[in-house]
């Protein structure tokens, strides 16, 4: 086979996936990709398991009910959030890596990227998020307005 007809053929099997890729209309709305260590943003449109979760605030803690979740690798969730407090919070699915991380950057909020693993919500308003968890492992989700993950505004999932 010659050069010209190699080149051909690897043309064609790489333009396959991005024509198909392009039939999503997920894709494209960022020129990043969204994925994170513990899975990737979901799918409105697919089966998933709804979950709970307030976040609220008292006795000078910050917190979220239910603080853990357990989750079959695979599985979609679709994260019901509600405010149930006094000030603004947000939900952010990560690890306590990027966690970690962010709170050294902390210096400037308003660099803080918001991206589908995360939703931020006023006082009584309510949210959604939906998210495949792909990977075992043992992963957290924050508020990460500023004092809060401090005051205990943190959580876990375990995905098994
Ligand atoms: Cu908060």
């Amino acid at each position: 086979m010659s050069y010209f007809k190699n080149s051909a053929i690897l043309a064609l099997v790489l333009a396959m996936p991005l024509g198909l890729a392009r039939g999503s209309e997920e894709q494209g709305h960022h020129g990043q990709d969204e994925s994170s260590a513990n899975g990737i943003p979901g799918d409105m449109n697919k089966p998933s398991r709804l979950v709970a979760v307030s976040m609220r605030e008292g006795d000078g803690k910050m917190l979220f009910v239910p603080d853990a979740v357990t989750v079959a690798k695979g599985e979609q969730i679709h994260f019901q959030l509600r405010n149930d407090g006094e000030l603004e919070h947000e939900f952010v699915l990560g690890t306590a890596e990027e966690f970690a991380e962010h709170a050294e950057k902390m210096k400037a909020p308003d660099t803080m990227h918001r991206g589908p693993n995360a939703v931020l919500l006023g006082p009584k308003a309510s949210g959604d998020l939906v998210w495949k968890f792909t990977t075992p492992g043992d992963f957290e989700f924050a508020c990460l307005i500023p004092g809060h993950l401090e005051a205990g505004m943190k959580g876990k999932v375990v995905v098994k």
